[in-house]
């Protein structure tokens, strides 16, 4: 099968979920409460990054479907690490997808310092041939833990996974860092919230 007919459904979750999120977002900016979303991303994962995870796992090619769990990809990004467990709470209690596993990088860090909620969701695609389920990850991070993983993932890609040392140790301090500054600013949240409602008014 070509590779534009195995990723077409994909394409198609990754734009359904970002409007559905993004939707989201809107909805709390109706209402002028605090969105705790701050911005949705999407990607159909590469078609060199499919093979190289297949590779790397042995996963044959007709398996990638059920094996590889992230070719659709969402990331929605907030400002406080409480709005990440308000996006929690909310997808579970939605009806257009099923989650089939979760994984709490923020309360188990990875041992890289990566921290972020995953969630696996079964999603159902609409085509031409009837319904179809398909796997896709939903990432929810903080813009502190979104900064730390873009810069760590492209420091990994430039290396191709074998860090020099200082480098590591670097972003070992970095992602302390980054988990200090979301406490921090969660300490003084209700003042910032003020503060963004009264420069919203404006
Ligand atoms: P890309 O390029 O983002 O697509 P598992 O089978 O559960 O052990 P799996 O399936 O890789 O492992 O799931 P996991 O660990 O939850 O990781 C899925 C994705 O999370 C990764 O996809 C990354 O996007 C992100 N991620 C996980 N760990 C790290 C990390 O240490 N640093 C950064 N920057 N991102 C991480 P890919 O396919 O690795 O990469």
């Amino acid at each position: 099968m070509k590779w534009e007919v195995i990723l077409a459904p994909y394409k198609q979750i990754v734009e359904e979920l970002k409007v559905k999120l993004r939707g989201m977002r809107s909805q709390f900016e109706l209402e002028s409460s605090h969105s705790p979303i701050e911005f949705v991303t999407g990607r159909v994962k590469p078609i060199h990054s499919i093979m190289e995870k297949a590779e790397m796992r042995g996963i044959s090619l007709d398996k990638i479907d059920t094996e590889i769990q992230d070719i659709a990809g969402v990331r929605v990004v907030c400002q406080f690490v409480d709005d990440i467990y308000t996006i929690v709470d909310m997808l579970h209690t939605r009806t257009d997808f099923t989650i089939v596993e979760e994984k709490d990088y923020i309360a188990n860090k990875k041992t890289s310092g990566y921290r972020s909620y995953h969630m696996i969701i079964e999603y159902p695609v609409e085509t031409i041939h009837g319904t179809k389920l398909h796997l896709a990850e939903i990432q929810i991070r903080t813009l502190a833990m979104n900064f730390w993983a873009t810069n760590e993932h492209s420091l990994n890609y430039k290396y191709e996974g074998k860090l020099p040392e200082e480098v590591e140790s670097r972003l070992q301090r970095a992602a302390e860092a980054a988990f200090k500054l979301d406490e921090e600013m969660s300490k003084i949240k209700s003042e910032i919230q003020e503060a963004q409602r009264i420069f919203h008014r404006k």
